[in-house]
């Protein structure tokens, strides 16, 4: 069978799907026709689940088995602004799969946002960590004041169902959650984004909501990041920025805005060096910064994958068996920025320690 075969026989599958999924219903009527130039891209790898949509992947390897916690993305026919309004997502769907490639689980719902008490809306990227004997979820949500704060749940089963806590995380703010444990036991939270993240208005972690989005020559935003104290619902230190620099140790500016930081943080770490990664937003690339130690500075190594269908891009980076994955999501089922669908392909490392680079289109 010839490409455009395969992607005519790929697209009546996926649509044959979308009629038959109940929860977004809505999905017929949000879905644009291919165009001529997606026609001629060949997509590397396939969504991992298509009758839900789902974005923003954080894997993680429990048991033995690769755990991915993703948004669950939604047509609530909100009105897309820029802030983001029309990402309003309300609960959190865990998959799960013996390895990638093999046949994914959908756990069904693991948290709603109507069983968070602070929770106003749209519940975005979150992240998972194991300690205590309990499995941990992290979650950015708008508080009812209209905020982003990040709060936690918990449950005995790495697929949930998670019981939130009744207030969010102290000093916590912005979004995007990457927890991520040191060789030495300890936990760290990576955080924030830009814009409709609102980062920008946090200083010296006090909220200013008359601060605007930063400019050319400013220096950029940093993003955040705090240690976790064993109880794990709560910081052991204030909240520090982290310096992503270039090669002559310079902060980038926002004029910079193919390399400085927007959201999505990652944080893994590949024989002994800390890799910092994250979403550039506007510019689309998911790049990656590396130090010695988990509080950087990190210095600017490259792109670790290029733009993808859709607006944003997000990734996670987890190791099994020895081959490194990464997963990431575009809007493959869809065709719209809101309504995504998570994917995985393997991460190759070159010798000197660089990642090299994926096109998620062939
Ligand atoms: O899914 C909502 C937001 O879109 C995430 O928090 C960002 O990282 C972007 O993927």
């Amino acid at each position: 069978m010839d490409k455009f075969s395969l992607k005519i026989l790929s697209t009546l599958i996926v649509t044959a799907t979308l009629l038959g999924c109940n929860d977004d219903k809505k999905v017929e009527e949000d879905t644009k026709p291919v165009t001529q130039e997606e026609k001629k891209k060949e997509p590397l790898s396939q969504p991992l689940v298509s009758a839900i949509y789902t974005a923003d992947p954080s894997a993680h390897v429990f048991n033995g088995r690769i755990y991915i916690y993703p948004s669950h993305d939604t047509a609530t026919g909100t009105p897309e602004d820029d802030l983001g309004s029309h990402f309003n997502m309300m609960d959190y769907h865990i998959l799960s799969m013996d390895a990638p490639g093999g046949q994914v689980t959908d756990h069904g719902v693991a948290l709603h946002i109507k069983d968070i008490p602070w929770a106003g809306r749209q519940l975005w990227a979150p992240d998972a960590a194991f300690a205590n004997n309990t499995y941990y979820l992290y979650f950015p949500v708008k508080n009812k004041q209209d905020v982003f704060q990040i709060g936690v749940a918990t449950s005995s089963r790495p697929e949930g169902p998670f019981t939130p806590e009744k207030t969010p995380i102290a000093g916590s703010y912005s979004i995007d959650p990457c927890v991520f444990k040191d060789d030495d036991g300890r936990f760290y939270m990576y955080f924030g984004g830009i814009w409709g993240g609102q980062l920008q208005r946090w200083t010296n972690n006090k909220y200013d909501s008359s601060a605007k989005n930063l400019e050319g020559d400013q220096t950029a935003v940093l993003p955040r990041m705090a240690r976790l104290s064993t109880d794990m619902k709560s910081f052991a230190e204030p909240v520090k920025e982290i310096k992503i620099i270039d090669k002559d140790g310079k902060l980038f500016r926002e004029k910079d805005n193919d390399k400085r930081f927007f959201e999505a943080a990652w944080m893994h770490k590949y024989k002994g060096k800390y890799y910092f990664s994250y979403s550039t937003g506007d510019t689309h690339y998911i790049n990656y910064a590396t130090g010695d130690n988990a509080y950087g500075p990190f210095t600017y190594q490259g792109v670790i994958l290029n733009p993808v269908d859709g607006w944003t891009n997000h990734h996670s980076i987890v190791e099994m068996d020895g081959k490194w994955w990464l997963f990431y999501h575009d809007v493959q089922l869809s065709g719209k920025t809101h309504l995504r669908n998570v994917k995985v392909t393997e991460l190759k490392y070159n010798e000197d320690g660089s990642i090299q680079t994926i096109n998620a289109y062939k």
